[in-house]
């Protein structure tokens, strides 16, 4: 048999701001063959393909045709079928629709470079939960983590025409993997995201930071990576409608900068003012649009441009819940974020993963300030390196991604993980490199309260790991998950944080257009009531800067098995799957109008 190779290839550093990139989409439609024994990556005797000197025909990603008649070959992605990319394969086909396993997907492409020395990149938005990405018979690489990004050059490898670009993704779900094994969501498959080939100059922008500095109001600070040079050279910062236009000197490849405006228009939910703002190279001017705040705490308060605010919030996760999908496009976006204003909210919980890019944006022009989550949820194995390192390079990923977004405020480390030594170690490790990356946002988690001993009309926040959060976040579901709704005002909170707190979830499950009386599970009434109660309940609660109830809209889970009442979908939603607002919605409405008065 063939040597194995040992090279374990990995994602590269991402490029950020695709979109304004000179890019090929390859979004559309991809050839796709299940696999749920890998006969595609390993031979018989169970030796992976891929890491032997010369893999044979039989690999899948070598997309082979036979030579001749005689030829033997067990697999044609010409006669496979096919799915849409972007999309999860669990809602476009039904017989994947409760599928964790290998599926393996081709897209062919001709492409022509604009000039010999330029660079090209294939990107990924995501692809949930591994991929080993392929192009033209070479391996580029293995990424983990469902919802972040990662890119591999393929300049060496791309041909003018007849490229084939294979993915093989795992969504298996595993214990010491990031989630792990157990969650309340869809299990979604897929190449879930954009597909994009992006074209560079051999020098080029690969990332870079504008933002208001930490503390300030008026200067922004940031730094320029370049990549393809060692040398030194000019980078100009660009915001034309501040005239500015500032030199900074790359060495090794990297700028950072400083400068100070008097007139910078602040960016908040109520003028959410965008610059246009250009970074140029001799060789390049890459676009974008980006905000200007800033966003602090101060004892109890969260502090936004100087002045304190109240977060009137609601969780979302990534899911078009009409289609029953994963979210990928800016409509997605747009149809939740619509809602979310209308229901008046200033503030979204994007929940539990990193949610897609045109979410973010969508907010950052619409006036939603953003909390962003990793998939630290629930019982990750805190003592596996490999649990530590994936959540680390997911959060790496996010934040690289989107820390140019004037909407996020928080960075969110985990939710509802149950406090242990290890437990407390890995999330200081992951508070420690947010603060280390992003040292201008807020850092918290979605936490847990308990009974105080022998009382449970006294609840206590207590959770260690929040001495060393910005923001204090805690889930609860009195009067669903224990007890009444009408049990929730008459908690006495004791908090043991002078920290901003923030109600992360709260909430009842209701299908729409079942009515009863208040005291009846599942209808709209006692979702109504529950919510009801519970903001009574805010109103005893120390420190209570924000609230972000669960959830905005129905959403799928397997766990979620009722038949007639949830059919697999968590019915918590304010508005159902079919995009009919529930009764509660319109409570929540009439809180947030209220506390939006009063903050004026
Ligand atoms: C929670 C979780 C959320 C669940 C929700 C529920 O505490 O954070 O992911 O979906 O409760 O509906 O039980």
């Amino acid at each position: 048999m063939t040597a194995v190779l040992s090279v374990w290839l990995h994602a590269e550093p991402l490029l950020t701001n695709v979109a304004n990139r000179q890019t090929l989409s390859l979004a559309g439609t991809w050839s796709y063959i299940i696999d749920p024994y890998e006969t595609g990556y390993f031979n018989y005797r169970r030796e992976p393909y891929d890491q032997q000197k010369e893999p044979s025909t039989s690999a899948y990603f070598m997309n082979h045709h036979p030579r001749d008649k005689a030829e033997l070959v067990e697999y044609d992605f010409e006669k496979s079928p096919t799915m849409a990319i972007p999309g999860d394969w669990n809602s476009q086909k039904e017989n994947l629709s409760f599928y964790e396993g290998t599926v393996w997907f081709r897209r062919s492409f001709d492409y022509a470079k604009r000039a010999p020395d330029r660079r090209v990149f294939v990107h990924f938005g995501a692809v949930n939960t591994r991929a080993e990405v392929y192009l033209n018979g070479v391996k580029l690489g293995v990424h983990e983590g469902g919802f972040t990004p990662f890119n591999f050059e393929v300049t060496s490898l791309l041909r003018p025409a007849n490229n084939f670009l294979v993915v093989k993704v795992d969504n298996t779900r595993r214990a010491d993997a990031v989630p792990t094994t157990s969650t309340d969501w869809w299990n979604y498959g897929g190449i879930t995201r954009e597909v994009t080939l992006i074209e560079e100059p051999s020098t080029y922008i690969r990332d870079y930071l504008v933002q208001l500095k930490k503390g300030s109001l008026n200067t922004i600070a940031g730094f320029i990576q370049l990549d393809g040079t060692r040398g030194e050279e000019d980078v100009v910062v660009e915001i034309p409608a501040l005239a500015i236009k500032h030199t900074a000197r790359a060495s090794s490849g990297k700028a950072t900068f400083e400068f100070t405006h008097e007139k910078i228009e602040h960016w908040s939910p109520e003028r959410p003012r965008l610059y246009e703002v250009f970074v140029t190279t001799q060789h390049q001017r890459l676009r974008d649009e980006i905000g200007f705040r800033s966003i602090s705490v101060d004892g109890p308060n969260i502090v936004l441009n100087g002045k304190s605010i109240f977060l009137r919030g609601i969780s979302i996760h990534d899911e078009n819940a009409q289609r029953g999908a994963r979210a990928f496009s800016e409509a997605d976006a747009l149809v939740s974020l619509t809602w979310a204003k209308e229901l008046g909210c200033n503030y979204v919980r994007l929940a539990h993963y990193p949610h897609n890019e045109n979410i973010i944006r969508m907010a950052d022009k619409m006036g939603l300030l953003v909390w962003e989550e990793i998939p630290v949820y629930w019982t990750v194995d805190f003592l596996s390196a490999a649990a530590l390192a994936s959540a680390k390079a997911q959060l790496a990923e996010a934040m690289t991604r989107d820390r140019n977004r004037a909407s996020i405020i928080i960075w969110s480390v985990a939710n509802e993980t149950p406090p242990s030594e290890a437990r407390h170690e890995f999330l200081r490790q992951l508070i420690r490199q947010v603060r280390s990356f992003d040292s201008t946002r807020l850092v918290s988690a979605a936490l847990e309260r308990r009974d105080a001993p022998g009382d449970p009309t006294t609840q206590l926040l207590d959770d260690r790991i929040g001495d060393e959060l910005d923001v204090v976040a805690f889930n609860q579901y009195i009067g669903w998950y224990g007890g009444k709704p009408e049990d929730a005002p008459k908690v006495k909170w004791v908090i043991r944080f002078n920290k901003p707190v923030i109600v992360s979830e709260f909430g009842a499950d209701a299908l729409q257009g079942l009515h009863g009386s208040r005291d009846e599970r599942w209808t709209e009434e006692y979702q109504e009531h529950l919510y009801e109660q519970t903001i009574l309940m805010l109103g005893n609660i120390p420190n209570l800067r924000g609230v972000s109830p669960w959830i905005l809209a129905d959403f799928r889970s397997p766990r979620r098995v009722l038949p007639g009442i949830q059919d697999g979908w968590n019915r918590k939603g304010l508005i159902s799957n079919r995009g009919i607002k529930k009764k509660a919605f319109f409570t929540l409405k009439r809180y947030y109008e209220e506390k939006a008065r009063l903050s004026q």
